[in-house]
């Protein structure tokens, strides 16, 4: 290339991005002009917010380019990011942050006459999953663009993502979700990487040379995946990665053999049946469903990725398949991606014809396994029958992959059947039903959990037998979140004054945070801390009022528990904790306590009924307690609607209690105790999940926990619980329950929240509530003197930001690379 032609390549390629002001308002009016076909004076907020994030797509597709030819020209091993769920949230100030040209664009737009937060607005939430896990994707591929390491997400393209939530007198009422209804500026569709897969149908078995069985499956349907990329921009960095995503699609518009016949509505209705696979996020979060539909999307996406995966891998390698699991590394984030485990067999044995034996070895060599619960509902199992029906060539392989497994559990148990039974992949019940954990751990060459405990507990409760037969296969991955956007982004006050005290470059270095440590009782800085806990505070205050009506004191204390609605997450001792101050304040009106306001954000699975009772009741006591002057001074309950990822990014800045007050054993790991601690809350929270790394963090003095550990609550259950026994002695827990059944908060309507208090005493109280009361009231007024020492607590605060850093989702990666992915670092020139 002579100088010119280099040159003029280089202007090609990008001199026309943005990067001054003046380029930034050229660009956003362009996009005004020719993308959106409006101009400054016509444009509403939607407009602008279309045309910002086009001017800021602009650097995306420069970088998605130049990572997509770096990847391919040096033929990078990859991570592929099985996920059946990606909770992104928005996108646009992600973007904005990580090129670096946030302020440059908000000033530009402020030069138009536009306010970039009240255009940030206008996004909507990409909301492809239901809470914890999906979200840890989001992060994982945050982490992942930001390393510069080569990774694809791989999930649905759902139409409606989580349904949004109203709450109509108390009560959550769904609404059908619509990203996309006005167009996502983000995605790019890729027509040419169409993909058609097969469903239903039967196999027919050949005989081939020399005696070889061989397979093959007659589809009885087949339906087009069409891939959307989102690009996934890392922080500071060149590399753009992508987030795939498969939508499903009639593979052919028209059946026109039904259409000619004069069918033309039942023509169409073949159609929809396709188009279905991919229409709407299952909203049960940790429920297995066991509906076909859902399974059909789980191997739809497998299939679509893989295919796609296999299509790049030949491109660059042929036929040979020696050298495929040097490149390709595929991680399950949990069971919903397993059957891409059979599926990849029947590609090697079926259509690549490779003995059995080597592509089993290519196969548990290509999957990881991510173990995200130990609840027994979420554990994957499907009917046998239901497989054979929509995969059946599937269900021989899964059949074949159990029989050799059982052999190899002979060799190590000789005759034990007991043991086999237990450890089956096929599970001999009325119905059979095939073990998708089970599947997953004897297909994969790595198996995690999500914090030290829950990894300890998989070992020795949920596979210990596994751990037995394949030593070093199961492991720890502590989980993590992104600082770019859980405190960069969000919290831009507090990251602002972080910045001024270890430098600007603790979002790629977490660990910098320690460096706020020296200033914790340092009288400035504490005053500058909470000054800007403060004025989140009435930032968020303000969108209280606005979305709710209620007018809470910034003076108070903001108690935040916000997650999904489960019984084991205990949303419901923290309703007791509630009720409990009330009737302390209404007994004696000098009840000594500094004010609080207790702020919840839940979704409840439509289907899971006490889920929604508790909604009900934290709404229903809200409304009596906000609009009772007696106590209104010292306490107010909120309950914030439709709680999504852009809620919870204005929501944690505003925290100075964080409430993490599971079952010990149940919550996994938790990711929001994480966000809050490193925005300055301090947690009240169980020995659980990874609260108990965030407390050998923090240190047991800027942290408050409570409760039973794992090991007592296995005690009190082998010696039999009774939770009677509380009610019957504990004066203040028999009140409250009482007062559920009165119709004191649901006027006219006695015993409107009965439902709590049954399922506490009839129902056993599984999640030893009542049995943890006393401690966590305890802790609770423990808070509330600490909070009460100005000093003190903004000593506590501060400690908890500086101490977190373990937990950023950087780390998270650089551990799966080192213990699993095995993958290089790839620059992108
Ligand atoms: C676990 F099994 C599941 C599930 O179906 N959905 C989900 O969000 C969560 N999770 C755990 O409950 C959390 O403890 C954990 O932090 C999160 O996954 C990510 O690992």
């Amino acid at each position: 290339m002579n100088a010119k032609t280099a040159t003029a390549s280089k202007q090609a390629n990008s001199s026309h991005l943005p990067t001054n002001k003046a380029e930034f308002k050229a660009a956003i009016v362009r996009h005004l002009h020719s993308t959106l076909g409006t101009d400054e004076n016509k444009a509403n907020e939607h407009a602008w917010w279309k045309a910002t994030c086009a001017a800021i797509q602009e650097h995306v597709l420069d970088g998605l380019r130049k990572t997509q030819k770096t990847h391919y020209m040096n033929d990078t091993r990859a991570v592929h990011y099985f996920s059946a769920e990606f909770l992104m949230g928005r996108l646009l100030s992600n973007n904005m942050q990580n090129f670096g040209v946030f302020e440059v664009a908000r000033d530009a737009l402020k030069e138009l006459g536009v306010e970039l937060s009240d255009i940030m607005e206008e996004e909507p939430d990409m909301a492809l999953g239901n809470g914890g896990l999906g979200r840890l994707a989001a992060c994982y591929i945050d982490s992942l663009a930001t390393l510069n390491y080569p990774a694809i997400g791989y999930g649905l393209h759902y139409e409606h993502g989580l349904f949004r939530q109203e709450i109509q007198n108390g009560a959550q009422i769904e609404r059908p979700d619509s990203w996309r209804d006005y167009g996502n500026p983000w995605e790019i569709c890729r027509p040419e990487s169409i993909q058609d897969i097969s469903l239903y149908g039967y196999v027919e078995t050949k005989y081939g040379e020399n005696g070889r069985i061989q397979k093959e499956w007659h589809p009885g349907t087949i339906v087009k995946g069409v891939p959307w990329d989102i690009p996934v921009v890392g922080y500071n960095g060149s590399t753009v990665n992508v987030l795939r995503l498969w939508q499903s699609q009639a593979s052919n518009y028209f059946n026109w053999d039904v259409f000619n016949a004069g069918g033309y509505v039942d023509a169409q209705s073949e159609n929809v049946q396709a188009e279905t696979i991919s229409k709407v996020l299952y909203p049960n979060d940790e429920t297995e469903a066991g509906k076909e539909l859902r399974l059909i999307q789980q191997y739809f996406f497998c299939a679509c990725s893989l295919k796609d995966i296999i299509r790049r891998y030949k491109r660059a390698h042929g036929d040979d398949w020696s050298r495929f699991t040097q490149q390709v590394v595929i991680q399950l984030n949990d069971t919903h991606p397993a059957i891409a485990i059979p599926e990849l067999m029947r590609i090697l044995v079926d259509r690549a014809e490779l003995d059995w034996e080597k592509a089993w070895e290519i196969c548990t060599n290509t999957f990881a396994y991510t173990n995200h619960t130990l609840l027994p509902e979420a554990l994957e199992k499907w009917p046998a029958r239901m497989i054979e029906k929509i995969l059946p060539r599937h269900l021989e392989i899964i059949y074949e992959i159990n029989h050799r497994f059982m052999k190899e559990v002979d060799k190590k148990w000789p005759g034990d059947n007991e043991v086999k039974a237990k450890l089956s992949i096929i599970e001999e019940s009325n119905e059979k039903m095939v073990r998708m954990g089970h599947l997953s751990v004897v297909g994969s060459f790595a198996v995690n959990g999500v914090a030290e405990l829950h990894s300890k507990l998989v070992k020795e409760n949920l596979f210990p037998e596994f751990d037995a037969l394949y030593p070093n296969k199961l492991t720890n991955v502590t989980n993590g979140i992104t600082p770019r956007r859980w405190l960069k982004v969000c919290n831009p006050k507090l990251s602002k004054l972080v910045s001024d005290k270890v430098g600007a470059d603790w979002p790629l270095h977490l660990s910098k945070l320690a460096g706020l440590e020296k200033f914790a009782e340092q009288k400035t800085f504490q005053k500058q801390f909470m000054q800007i806990k403060q004025a989140n505070k009435q930032a968020l205050a303000d969108e209280i009022k606005s979305l709710t009506g209620i007018v809470v004191d910034t003076n108070a204390i903001f108690d935040i528990q916000i997650k999904r609605l489960h019984e084991y997450k205990r949303q419901h001792l923290n309703l007791l904790h509630i009720m409990a101050l009330y009737r302390r304040l209404l007994e004696n009106p000098d009840y000594d306590m500094h004010p609080r306001v207790f702020i919840f954000g839940a979704k409840a699975a439509p289907g899971y009924k006490l889920a929604k009772d508790i909604i009900l009741a934290i709404n229903k006591v809200a409304d009596r307690i906000n609009n009772d002057p007696r106590v209104n001074k010292k306490l107010k309950v909120v309950f914030m609607p439709n709680y999504r990822v852009s809620q919870a990014e204005k929501m944690i800045p505003a925290a100075d209690v964080s409430e993490q007050i599971s079952t010990a054993g149940k919550e996994a790991s938790g990711t929001g105790n994480m966000k809050l601690a490193l925005n300055g809350a301090v947690t009240i929270g169980t020995l659980d999940g990874a609260n108990v790394e965030i407390a050998e963090e923090v240190g047991d003095d800027n942290i408050f926990i409570f409760g039973l550990t794992v090991d007592e609550v296995n005690s009190l259950k082998a010696k039999g619980y009774n939770p009677y026994d509380i009610y019957d002695n504990n004066t203040e827990i028999k009140a409250i329950l009482d007062w559920l059944e009165t119709d004191y908060f649901t006027p006219g309507e006695p015993g409107g929240l009965v439902s709590i208090k049954q399922s506490l005493l009839e129902g056993g109280d599984p999640y030893l509530v009542l049995a943890d009361f006393e401690a966590y009231s305890n802790a609770q007024r423990a808070v509330d003197q600490a909070y009460r020492d100005k000093a003190k607590w903004a000593k506590m605060a501060i400690l908890n930001t500086a101490k977190v850093g373990k937990f950023t989702s950087d780390r998270s990666i650089q551990d799966y690379v080192d213990r699993i992915w095995k993958l290089n670092t790839c620059k992108i020139s």
